[in-house]
Parts: C-alpha cells; structure tokens; sequence
C-alpha cells in the first residue's frame, strides 16, 4: 500500500467534535490522508454555541506547524479559525514558501452565530490569501472580504473575481447561506469563472462544522494531486453526505456524520 498523502490542519479545537480540528482529523482520515494538527485555538463549544475560548501562544502555533513540517513533510495544509492576526501573520510568513497547496477556509462565525474572528483578525486575511491555492468564503464571508453587507446572487461572480484578482488566489464561493432550492457554488480564478456546482438544498439543522469539512476534504483531494475543479466535486459529495448521515446529535446545530462516508476519494 503506498503512503497517505500528508495533511496538516491549522484551525482551532472544538470540544464537541463538530467542527475545527476534530471535523478536519475525521474528514482527511475518512478520505485517505494522514492527518496532523496545529492548533490556533481551544474552545468550549457544543450544539448551542461557544461556551469559552482561549488563543494559543503565536509562538506555539509556529511550532507545532514547524515541528510538523520539519520532520513528517505535508502534501497539502488547510487553514480555518486563526484566534489572532499575530497567528496571521506569522502562518503567512511561514507559509509563503511551502510548495504544495494551501486551502484557506475564512471562519468569521460558527453555525450557531458565536463570532470566531475578530475585526483584527479578519483584517490579516489578505496576507493568508495572498499564498493560499483556494480560499472558501460562505456568503457572508465573501461580502464581509469585499466590503458589503450582503451580496446579491448576482453579484458574487464579481465579488469572487475581485477578491481572487487581488490576492492572486482561486475563491471558492460557498452557496450555503443564500435563497433559493438550490445551493450554488462558484469557482472563480484571477482569469476568470472556472465552474459551477448546484445541489438541492438540504433542509437540515444538523450544519456544525460544514465549512470546516469542505475545506479539509479539499485540502485532502489536492493532497491526493486531483486537479483542481476533480478535487472541488469530490470535497462536496463527501460533505453533502456527511450531512445526509448527520447522527441528530445535541440541541442545536448538530454535527454531521463523517463516519458514514466511505470511499467517495476513489469515485
Ligand atoms: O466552521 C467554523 C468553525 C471553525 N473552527 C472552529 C469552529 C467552527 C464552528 O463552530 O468551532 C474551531
């Protein structure tokens, strides 16, 4: 058997094993990576929200992102909540000369409405833009990196082509958040529209930790070397089907069920 694409995740803990961390170990491990870790941030979370948070030492991020990098090696490196723009900022120095690519998830705030990035924060995005390979804003997200309160559909075409224009990148344009019965997502370079994807709405609560599963699916599909738009279908057909699984758990937004999914990477 040949080895596991390395994968290593930079994001914060979630106690309740919805999202963060623990979505990313479950996501790269159910699609054949080898998962590693280096936490921004620990929080106390569950179904209902964000109960407490505490920030890592900027230090002891570059670390654990050292002591990974330096002796295992990574494929490829997803990135999701920051905890400060120091973190940031040293994760983009570090970062600018790792080879592989780099899937930027822009976490701002959790399923359940609990902020997870300050304004200083969010302000040190565009240097992590600047050396990602695909960043995946939600709507939101995408509007608040543009400067606009909301975005109409017909406008994030353009806000998408903005934003990966300005920092060189590709932007995933996640769909979730918007109206409709069907949840688009737009794939858009510094050169122009690459696709599309719809999926019928799901009717569900049970979203904890979706952004965080599609990012790490992504990171682990261009881990596994599939091109780009192959890597975006697969990343989504893992999470729609984590979703369909989601096991009911908690009074709130629930986790979804990575378990249930199995095999999607050789499809
Ligand atoms: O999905 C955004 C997210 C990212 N990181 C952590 C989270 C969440 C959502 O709850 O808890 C640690």
């Amino acid at each position: 058997m040949s080895a596991p694409p390395r994968v290593l995740s930079i994001a914060g803990s979630d106690s309740s094993g919805g999202a963060g961390i623990q979505a990313d170990i479950k996501t790269i491990a159910m699609l054949g990576g080898y998962a590693m870790t280096a936490i921004t941030a620990v929080t106390a979370q569950n179904t209902r929200g964000v109960q407490g948070v505490e920030v890592m030492h900027p230090d002891l991020v570059l670390d654990q992102v050292e002591s990974c990098l330096d002796d295992i090696g990574a494929d490829a490196i997803k990135i999701g909540m920051l905890g400060s723009p120091e973190i940031a900022m040293l994760l983009a120095e570090r970062l600018d000369s790792f080879a592989g690519p780099i899937v930027f998830d822009p976490v701002m705030v959790a399923t359940s409405g609990a902020e997870l990035a300050s304004e200083a924060t969010i302000a040190a995005f565009g240097a992590l833009m600047d050396i990602a390979t695909v960043v995946t804003p939600n709507l939101p997200e995408l509007a608040a990196l543009t400067g606009q309160d909301t975005l109409a559909d017909e406008a994030i075409y353009d806000a998408a082509g903005e934003l990966a224009s300005r920092h060189d990148t590709v932007i995933l344009a996640k769909g979730g958040h918007g109206e409709g019965s069907e949840a688009i997502d737009r794939i858009v370079s510094a050169a122009g529209k690459i696709g599309s994807f719809g999926h019928a709405r799901l009717d569900t609560r049970h979203t904890h930790g979706t952004g965080c599963t599609l990012s790490a699916a992504l990171a682990t599909m261009l881990a596994h070397r599939q091109p780009l738009t192959h890597a975006v279908r697969i990343a989504r057909a893992f999470t729609f089907a984590a979703i369909e699984s989601a096991p009911g758990f908690g009074e709130g937004n629930g986790p979804l069920g990575h378990q249930a999914v199995r095999s999607l990477s050789s499809e």
